[in-house]
């Protein structure tokens, strides 16, 4: 249910405004402002995939991103609609995309202060499938004396501003953080607005649920197979596992619902597979507001210094115990 305040409704936009006046970001009106490109955004997106299989947004792109991914038309037009909202915000600096090779300047720095990176459309292959899909964004601000807009998007996850993602679900989510918990919005189809249903979520410290794809555990390292072999066997076999295959998704549901999603170093992608800058760490950010934890198996993934826009990264995430049950098994067998 949405929440009421003054008898009212509470649009995230509202929500900002009225956060504490110690939060510069959130304070200054300028991240409302930032943010309203956002949640506009991802109206626009939401509308296409409400619609998708009747307007031609369905199937491939008949293109690969510099990562050699398959891109799908969907994630075009939500890469297109996020560059568009965005470069209309002054206070917009920089932008940066999975799906574009480099950063973007759009604005000098003496006016746009700060650099935005997302990802239009995580889990886009389930799209076709009708599976949950979402958009992850990242604000920072830009670095003073910059001198290559490269070395500005570089910064450690702990410097973010603000972060949050929105789900296109069974309804459409959005769930933010400016660094003062965690916060949960529904968009009202009929009115067209994110109301607000749920304040300051936390994640629940421990719960028996992993959420991995299980298909490559033959190539993840000793400490993750040792882990996953251990889980099966607690609580009298009361393990289970749920797997979306969209991280958004699967995040979102351990958000709400506890447990531990983990993307170890593969074979195929020795690295991990998921993006450090606009990925893990906007991920990594909430779920430490929501009282959880997020590592990249070595250290915590906000402590990280990036050294390229496309870094990938190994990914633990979840509920605070269950994070560290895992580093255990890796830290201890590798
Ligand atoms: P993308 O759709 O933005 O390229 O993101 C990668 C996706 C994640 O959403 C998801 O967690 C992961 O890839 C699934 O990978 P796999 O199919 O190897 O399990
Ligand atoms: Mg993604």
């Amino acid at each position: 249910m949405a929440i009421m305040r003054g008898g009212g409704f509470v649009t995230v936009q509202q929500h900002i405004i009225d956060e504490q006046e110690d939060n510069s970001i959130a304070h200054s009106g300028e991240f409302s402002w930032l943010l309203s490109a956002i949640t506009l955004s991802t109206k626009i997106i939401a509308s296409y995939v409400r619609r998708a299989g009747l307007v031609d947004v369905l199937g491939e792109a008949g293109s690969v991103n510099i990562q050699g991914e398959t891109v799908q038309k969907l994630d075009l037009i939500a890469n297109d609609t996020l560059k568009r909202t965005l470069g209309y915000r002054g206070n917009v600096g920089v932008i940066a995309s999975e799906e574009d090779d480099e950063a973007k300047v759009i604005a000098d720095p003496s006016k746009g202060k700060y650099i935005v990176m997302f990802d239009p459309l995580d889990g886009s292959s389930n799209i076709d499938a009708n599976v949950p899909v979402g958009t992850i964004f990242t604000v920072m601000q830009r670095q003073e004396g910059e001198t290559h807009v490269d070395q500005s998007v570089l910064q450690p996850g702990h410097k973010q501003l603000a972060a949050g993602y929105v789900v296109y679900g069974s309804s459409t989510t959005l769930v933010y953080t400016t660094g003062q918990g965690v916060h949960m919005f529904t968009l009202d189809p009929q009115f067209g607005a994110y109301l607000l249903v749920r304040e300051n979520l936390r994640i629940p410290e421990h719960v028996n649920q992993y959420s991995c794809n299980e298909a490559y555990l033959h190539t993840f390292p000793k400490g993750y197979q040792s882990y996953l072999e251990w889980a099966k066997d607690q609580e009298g076999g009361n393990c289970s596992m749920r797997y979306i295959g969209s991280l958004v998704a699967d995040f979102h549901r351990i958000l709400l619902k506890g447990g531990v999603f983990l993307y170890p170093p593969t074979q195929k992608n020795p690295e991990g597979k998921l993006r450090l800058l606009y990925e893990a760490n906007p991920l990594a950010f909430i779920a430490e507001q929501a009282g959880g934890g997020a590592s990249d198996g070595v250290g915590r993934v906000l402590d990280r210094q990036p050294s390229a826009l496309h870094e990938r990264t190994p990914l633990i995430i979840g509920g605070k115990q269950n994070v560290e049950e895992v580093l255990g098994f890796v830290k201890k067998h590798g």
